[in-house]
């Protein structure tokens, strides 16, 4: 893809919720500027999001105040039930979270854009955190989402993993996204990795996935989306995909945003996760909608984090639209599996 702004659309079969956005920050009941990139399963017979909320002093996010993560609880995954606070703020680092060499409250800046697998009927969030030094993908088990139990700590630059929900041959694995600088000639060009553990907490045998350069809608970088969802025809995962182009401007309330962020969808093997079998040649979701492509924080930012195959067939993908709202889009899983039908 050169550096010009091709016009990208959705697929047919993806319908977005008429009611969107599913959450927005006047729908919660303590300061809010942007909620955004949630993660969601369901867990104990209720639909339960995680999201990623963003307080600003006023609009324009002149001044920063801090990121935290909020509760939600739906019966029916499209309409949801905030927690009255969030359920952990950088505040609560020393009580919320557990781990062995936890790294020091004044080391890390902050933990988002949750990720929600359930797994031998625990529930697993990765999420990324922005620490003094360097970005890290975690892995953790929480069991009332308010405390969190961090199993593992990538080394930095890593972040936007997700988990698979069952066992693969007996091991854990794992997609994620590392921002390798130096070997990729400097620039924002990277590629969706995958990684396997026997505990959760050791990861290795890490084996690329799907390059950049594969993916004929990007022409910066891709990574993860979702957490894959299995089919009889393979694990499906949705992706993002960001294009940039030097020539966008202003697109947005910063003063320059020159990316766009579509997803994807991709199929991978069933025994084999590394393995691609299909993937979509057009994006699943470009923005198009207004609330996409106007009036956000970064406009042209569709960044999925939650998918869930129900017994109808119908999936749901869950997204953060321009940083600013959280959305619902909906197919039917045979259409999902018809558009990875061509190899990458
Ligand atoms: C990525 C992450 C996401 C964000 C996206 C678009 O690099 O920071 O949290 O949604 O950029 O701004």
């Amino acid at each position: 893809m050169k550096n010009s702004t091709p016009i990208l659309q959705s697929a047919a079969c993806i319908k977005r919720y008429c009611g969107n956005p599913v959450l927005a920050p006047s729908d919660l009941p303590y300061p809010s500027s942007l909620v955004f990139n949630a993660g969601v399963t369901k867990y104990n017979g209720r639909y339960v999001m995680v999201f990623r909320n963003d307080v600003a002093e006023k609009e324009g996010v002149s001044k920063f105040i801090e990121t935290n993560l909020g509760l939600a609880f739906s019966d029916d995954g499209v309409n949801w039930e905030v927690e009255p606070a969030p359920c952990f703020s950088m505040s609560n680092w020393d009580r919320a979270i557990s781990m062995s060499d936890k790294p020091a409250r004044e080391e890390v800046r902050r933990l988002y854009d949750p990720r929600l697998t359930v797994i031998d009927g625990r529930c697993v969030i990765c999420c990324a955190i922005d620490t003094k030094h360097g970005v890290h993908g975690a892995v953790a088990i929480t069991e009332d989402f308010h405390h969190f139990d961090i199993l593992s700590m990538t080394v930095p630059d890593n972040r936007n993993m997700v988990l698979f929900p069952e066992k693969i041959g007996g091991e854990y694995f794992r997609l994620e996204r590392p921002f390798p600088v130096y070997s990729r000639g400097g620039r924002d060009r990277f590629d969706i990795w995958c990684g396997r553990s026997k505990d959760l907490v050791y990861w290795g045998r890490h084996a690329l996935v799907l390059a950049v350069e594969q993916v004929p809608y990007a022409n910066d970088k891709i990574g993860p989306a979702a957490p894959p969802v299995k089919t009889p025809k393979g694990w499906l995962t949705t992706i993002h995909t960001v294009d940039k182009d030097p020539a966008r401007g202003k697109n947005g309330w910063g003063n320059a945003w020159r990316k766009r962020y579509c997803g994807g969808i991709m199929l991978l093997d069933l025994e084999n996760p590394s393995k691609v079998i299909g993937l979509s040649r057009e994006p699943l979701l470009a923005p198009e909608a207004d609330y996409e492509v106007e009036g956000g924080f970064r406009n042209d930012v569709i960044f999925p984090g939650g998918m869930i195959l129900e017994d109808s067939g119908e999936v749901k993908i869950y997204y953060g639209s321009a940083d600013t709202v959280e959305c619902l889009a909906t197919a039917d899983v045979h259409d999902l599996i018809a558009l990875c039908e061509a190899p990458v």
